[in-house]
Formats: structure tokens, sequence, C-alpha cells
């Protein structure tokens, strides 16, 4: 078939934010492997090393450090904006302190909004990109303890397809992803405990993501939402 040579990503340029563990990490390794050249952003980018990925050093609350950032991606000609970066924090809506809401929407929504304001511009002038959020399989649902992040999500869902209106007439692909229960750092956790070995692995949202990238150009995935097999089956 036509156009069909070398690797799926070859010549993509893809900003990748919360690039330094878990999903983040997990999304650079597989982008890169698959040709992409990959600008990761962290606030702890010490670790970062993968072959095709630069990683610099990004807090996304923080409008002088991701607007850094951006200028970095634009001047490498991004076309493509992951936006992982997050935290989630779990308590009862009685227990919910002002910082913990800061923290959290700050980096899950606020977050969102800057690394996408930064460079949309940039995308529009280019003719089209791809923005990929990954949010959560409860950006639509909540649950008990679940009240600041859910919100979170829900508002990230919300900026999600309200930038899919805005960029659809000049070519903008938007996509959300949605993982369940994912074996990372998440809340303060750490990898590999014996209780998250059905979970998913980041290795397999890293693939949703890749799906949704290397997608034909006339393809737009507006939404994957995956699980593990052991969670419950809901929307
Ligand atoms: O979490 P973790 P995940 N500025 O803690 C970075 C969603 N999700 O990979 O800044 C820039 O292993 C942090 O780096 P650092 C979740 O909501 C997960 O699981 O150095 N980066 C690290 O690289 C989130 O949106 C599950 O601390 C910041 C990364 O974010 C995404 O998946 C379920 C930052 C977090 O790595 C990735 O989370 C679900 C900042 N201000 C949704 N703050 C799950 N794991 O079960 C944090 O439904 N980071």
């Amino acid at each position: 078939m036509k156009g069909q040579t070398g690797p799926a990503l070859q010549g993509r340029v893809i900003a990748v934010t919360g690039a330094s563990k878990g999903i983040g990490l997990s999304i650079a390794q597989l982008l890169t492997a698959h040709g992409a050249q990959v600008i990761g952003g962290a606030r702890d980018v010490g670790g970062g090393k993968v072959p095709g990925a630069e990683f610099c050093s990004l807090d996304v609350t923080d409008e002088a450090s991701v607007d850094a950032f951006a200028a970095r991606c634009r001047a490498a000609g991004a076309d493509a904006l992951v936006n992982n970066a997050g935290v989630g924090t779990f308590k009862p809506v009685e227990e919910i302190t002002p910082e913990d809401y800061r923290r959290v929407m700050d980096t899950n929504v606020l977050g969102t909004l800057l690394t996408t304001r930064a460079l949309i511009g940039h995308f529009r002038n280019r003719g089209g990109g791809q923005v990929v959020n990954v949010t959560s399989d409860v950006s639509a649902r909540t649950f008990a303890t679940g009240a600041l992040y859910t919100a979170s999500k829900y508002a990230q869902r919300a900026v999600t397809q309200a930038l899919a209106h805005e960029g659809h007439a000049y070519g903008l692909r938007v996509t959300e992803v949605r993982p369940g229960m994912v074996d990372t750092f998440f809340g303060d956790t750490r990898q590999g405990e014996d209780y998250k070995a059905a979970w998913l692995r980041p290795g397999d949202v890293a693939g949703a993501v890749l799906y949704a990238l290397s997608a034909p150009a006339h393809v737009r995935i507006d939404e994957i939402l995956l699980h593990p097999v052991v969670q419950d089956v809901a929307y």
C-alpha cells in the first residue's frame, strides 16, 4: 500500500506530559520504538533515559514552566500532544481540603488547559495535529471517596470534548483515553505490588495512545475506554 514505509510514527514529533514514570514513561518508550521523536516533560526527569526521547523539566501547573516546554516543542515541530500528567487523592467529601482541591484540580485540569493552550496555535498554523488526553475510566462516573478526583476527570473530559469541537474546522484530532486500574505509582503507591498483579500494565495504556496517534489521517479516534478484566464492567 502506498505510504506504508517504515515505523508507524516515523517523522512525528510528540510531546508527552508526566513522562517520568508510570503510564507516561511507557508512552514515551512505545512511541519512540515506533519511530517518533518524543519530548517528555515532568517535574523530576532525572531518571529519564529513553533512546529517541528528550526529557525537559515541566510543571504543568506553572504557566512559565509550560510556556518553556511548549517553546521547545514548537521549535522541534511537534505535531501531537499527550496530556498524561495527573495526580489523585481519594477522600470522603467532608475531608477534602482546599489544598487537596488545588493540587488535584491544578494538575489535572489547569495543567491540561495550560499545555494545550500553549500548543494549540502551533497546531492550527500547521493545519492540524493531534491531542490525546489520558483521563480515566471515571471521567464519566463516580464513587465514594472519588469526589475530587472524578470532578477533575469529568472536567478534563469536558475540556477534551470542547477542544474537539473547536479544532474540527482546522483538522485537529482529539482523543480521550480512559484507563481503568493501572499498575503505576499513582496516588503515592508503588509499582509492582502484589495487589495490582492483574491490573492493566502501563504498556496497555501506551498501546491505546499509539493506536490513536497512528490512525490513518482520515480517521479520528474520539475515545478509548479500557479496563483490566478483573475490574467490574462499567461505562
Ligand atoms: O501515575 P504516576 P500514572 N507537572 O504517579 C507526572 C491517569 N490514570 O502513570 O512531575 C508535570 O505513576 C509525574 O511526574 P513528576 C492519571 O490520572 C491512572 O498512573 O516527576 N508532571 C509522573 O510522570 C494520570 O492522568 C490510573 O512527579 C506531573 C506522572 O505525572 C495518568 O493516568 C487510573 C505533575 C504520574 O505518574 C498517569 O498516571 C486512571 C506536574 N505538576 C487514570 N504532577 C491508574 N494508575 O490506576 C505529576 O483511571 N506529574
